[in-house]
């Protein structure tokens, strides 16, 4: 089985916390970082099996990854085997569908960021709390560079990103450690952890990599009243369907994710939402998109989900074949959470986003290539992905700012397009870190 203990709880579970600070710092004294990494920090890194269950949940849980220029400023010059996290997420920012660099945060465009320090907790005074004590322990052997504060949204709307979307239902199980739910991927403990079983790069890593995991950083700024305005523009009015101009909204917005606010998917509500099937973990999941009883890699049906949908195009489910777990190899674990306010009265009342909100963006995987940048770049980004002309993913897609068309939103008509002159998620950067296994951090990293 895993190694748990030594496996960083961010990586298969999550801080599951309300309040998540993201810390990118540079390394300023090499030697002494690492010896206060091994006296200060290992001491308070959170493990899996410590995440597993509320007792057991430190106050404030934190994880620690670093970025290739990390690496490299702690003298750890192996290289891990993915070229995307050598080469730094910047170098990716045109391939990866961003207008070049003019959107990114400037700290993710200079060359400084050499580790993220994830803290979490319930409160922002216990974030706060632990942040004071790790600067002053950390003192002048590292430069703080950027951070960001994520908070989950308040009352009924927590777990819920800035859209609206319940969000965090569909995570992969990993084989021998987490029983699936109906309709959840299981994947090999390889496709997530580096050097385990199903690892595509197993003979090219070096020792000290293994149990560890790529994490991929993205602020992704969400532009939520200008998404509503679009939804209600562009209102579904299918004369079958007799909807008002904000059901044909709300069924529209349903359609682009693939599932309601509530979590319930269209595959299985396909008209209107169903918050009791969006709130049951034992069905919210189960479904493939193929007609019951069939295996079939060539569906042509897109009434009950589009193909274009976000959860359709980063998870394609039997439109690749079944069982998914062998036909699909790009999967990845999502951790990420909200921030920036709610929207003001104003925001909403002019349509227009004032003050920045979005998604702090997370996912591990073994392979960068494989995980993040496939489902964004060869998925997401493909309008031919995943039956011919689908269009874009009208979530997540990006073409260098252009106009995208993205097809077959109207239940009623599969040749129905629309056109998005805007993103409504607007990358602003980030970087590719790898997430060591704690024994790593106590030796390699901290000697
Ligand atoms: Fe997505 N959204 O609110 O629309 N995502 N996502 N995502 N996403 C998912 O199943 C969203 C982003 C995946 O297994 C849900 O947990 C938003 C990136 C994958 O069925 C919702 C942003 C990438 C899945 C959203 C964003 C992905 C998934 C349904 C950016 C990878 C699981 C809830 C601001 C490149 C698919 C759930 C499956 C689900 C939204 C980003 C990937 C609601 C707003 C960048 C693999």
């Amino acid at each position: 089985g895993l190694n748990l203990t030594n496996i960083q709880g961010d990586i298969l579970i999550g801080m599951k916390k309300k309040k998540e600070l993201f810390f990118f710092f540079g390394i300023a004294d090499a030697t002494a970082f690492k010896s206060n990494l091994k006296t200060h920090i290992l001491p308070l890194v959170t493990n899996t099996p410590e995440l597993l269950s509320v007792s057991t949940q430190p106050v404030t849980a934190l994880n620690i990854a670093f970025s290739k220029k990390g690496l490299d400023a702690l003298g750890v010059t192996d290289g891990l085997g993915d070229t995307p996290f050598a080469n730094g997420q910047l170098a990716s920012a045109s391939a990866l569908g961003d207008p070049g660099t003019t959107n990114w945060v400037p700290q993710f465009t200079s060359t400084g960021i050499h580790g993220v320090i994830l803290l979490a907790s319930d409160t922002l005074d216990n974030i706060n709390d632990s942040l004071t004590t790790l600067k002053s322990n950390l003192g002048s052997s590292i430069t703080e560079i950027y951070s960001l504060q994520g908070a989950a949204r308040p009352g009924a709307e927590e777990g819920h990103e800035h859209f609206g979307y319940l969000d965090g239902i569909s995570n992969p199980a990993v084989q021998g450690f987490q029983s699936p739910l109906p309709g959840q991927a299981v994947v090999q403990p390889g496709e997530i952890l580096v050097g385990e079983a199903g690892d595509p790069s197993l003979k090219s890593r070096p020792s000290w990599a293994q149990d560890g995991s790529f994490l991929v950083f993205r602020q992704l700024k969400q532009l939520v009243p200008e998404f509503n305005k679009y939804l209600l523009d562009n209102s579904i009015q299918a004369p079958s369907l007799q909807l008002t101009v904000q059901q044909g909204a709300d069924l529209l917005g349903a359609r682009m994710v693939g599932r309601w606010k509530s979590g319930a998917p269209t595959y299985l509500a396909p008209l209107a939402d169903d918050p009791q099937l969006g709130s049951d973990p034992s069905r919210n999941n189960d479904f493939t998109f193929a007609p019951t009883g069939q295996n079939t890699s060539s569906l042509t049906d897109q009434t009950l989900c589009p193909f274009s949908s976000h959860i359709r195009k980063t998870r394609p489910r039997a439109d690749l074949g079944l069982p998914e777990n062998k036909s699909n190899t790009h999967h990845v674990v999502r951790g990420g959470i909200p921030y920036g306010p709610e929207q003001s009265d104003d925001e909403i009342s002019s349509e227009t986003t004032q003050t920045e909100r979005g998604l702090a963006f997370v996912c591990y995987q073994s392979s960068i290539a494989a995980g993040f940048q496939f489902l964004q770049r060869t998925w997401a980004n493909n309008p031919n992905f995943v039956h011919g002309s689908t269009g874009f993913d009208p979530i997540i897609g990006a073409s260098a700012g252009a106009s995208r068309a993205v097809n077959g939103l109207d239940p009623t008509s599969s040749a129905s397009s629309l056109t998005m002159t805007t993103d409504f998620v607007v990358s602003r950067g980030g970087e590719y870190f790898f997430s060591p296994s704690i024994s790593a951090l106590a030796t390699v990293l901290s000697t």
